[in-house]
């Protein structure tokens, strides 16, 4: 859930499937794979030439079952009201919600414009580097009851699959565009309790095949939001998001994906500066397999250098982990503004 949760939610599910064996294909196989395989928006179908050994299986199975335990640990830690300082008013809420333009909290619906640029070091067998840019709008409608949130993309993709010292796939274009709208049906001050409940849409608009998924995916979502449970201005947010298919091009498989995530998030400063963790989980239903994604994000109001209103930076490093993977390590840099 990149920033602000299943909102803050990666795009990049990978739908790539393994061979069967540790034979290294050659480029035709490589391409006619990643025409059949094509990703999640602006995420690239890896073949990950190498079987996964049991070691790494195992490490796999640990790292899934000590973050379960994390989840149900925290979201348990979190019990409504069990961290609370004072006892908060829905009006105090409001004025602190008002307050914070960090835009990192996902109940707090802003109007908010963010250009980010992520840089991927993708997990292929040979050299691969993935450059997505992406400009993303969000905005509260039906009284602010609800909030829109849609992110269109430019996408640079050099990859070489099969360690040949060519690349198999070299193409730069748009991406995938993605819709979500969101709403919070449940919100307690007393208990800093929230329920999101929310639609994702994921169009299959990329200018390329290389570029996009090549289907059309509805994505719903819950996340749990837990006020201050490291101190004022702290938010725990777990989450899933469901997502399935409903239309896919010849060729192209079909979408069954699930994310778990554990965003949280603290800010300081009176909201000048923020830091957040957000350690995910990506379950492939249709190919089976699954990998771990850990974004670490800093980030601050630039207002007073710029004179600016609601502006703010940050830089965010992000950790790929299991044999499936989509990438080793990614950094994005971003600018937000909210208002
Ligand atoms: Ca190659």
């Amino acid at each position: 859930m990149k920033n602000g949760t299943v909102g803050a939610t990666p795009n990049g599910f990978l739908n790539w499937k393994k061979p069967m064996s540790r034979h290294k294909p050659t480029k035709e196989e490589s391409m006619k794979r990643l025409k059949n395989q094509m990703p999640k928006s602006g995420s690239l179908p890896i073949p990950n030439e190498s079987s996964k050994s049991t070691g790494e299986k195992d490490s796999m199975t640990i790292i899934m079952v000590c973050f379960s335990c994390l989840f149900l640990l925290l979201s348990a830690l979190a019990i409504p009201g069990a961290f609370a300082q004072e006892v908060e008013t829905a009006a105090d809420v409001k004025a602190q919600f008002e307050k914070d333009k960090t835009g990192t909290n996902p109940v707090n619906f802003t109007f908010d414009a963010r250009l980010y640029n992520e840089y991927r070091w993708l997990n292929t067998a040979g050299d691969g580097g993935q450059n997505i840019t992406t400009f993303e709008f969000r905005a509260p409608f039906a009284s602010g009851k609800w909030q829109f949130r849609g992110k269109i993309r430019a996408v640079d993709l050099k990859a070489d699959f099969n360690d040949d010292g060519t690349d198999d796939v070299d193409e730069f274009g748009f991406g995938d565009i993605d819709l979500r709208i969101m709403n919070i049906p449940y919100f307690n001050p007393k208990k800093k309790f929230a329920v999101a409940l929310g639609v994702e849409f994921f169009l299959n608009t990329a200018s390329e095949d290389a570029l996009g998924s090549g289907a059309t995916t509805v994505a719903p979502l819950i996340f749990l939001g837990y006020f201050n449970p490291f101190g004022p201005g702290s938010i725990i947010v777990p989450g899933y998001q469901h997502k399935i298919s409903i239309d896919e091009d010849d060729g192209r498989s079909q979408v069954h994906q699930g994310l778990i995530d554990i965003f949280m998030v603290k800010t300081w400063g009176d909201n000048q500066f923020w830091g957040f963790i957000d350690p995910q989980i990506l379950l492939d239903y249709e190919n089976n397999t699954q990998f771990m994604l850990l974004e670490l994000q800093a980030g601050m109001m630039t207002d007073k250098y710029f004179g600016t209103k609601g502006h703010s930076a940050y830089i965010m490093p992000s950790f790929g982990v299991g044999s499936d993977r989509p990438y080793d390590f990614s950094l994005e840099v971003g600018y937000k503004i909210v208002w």
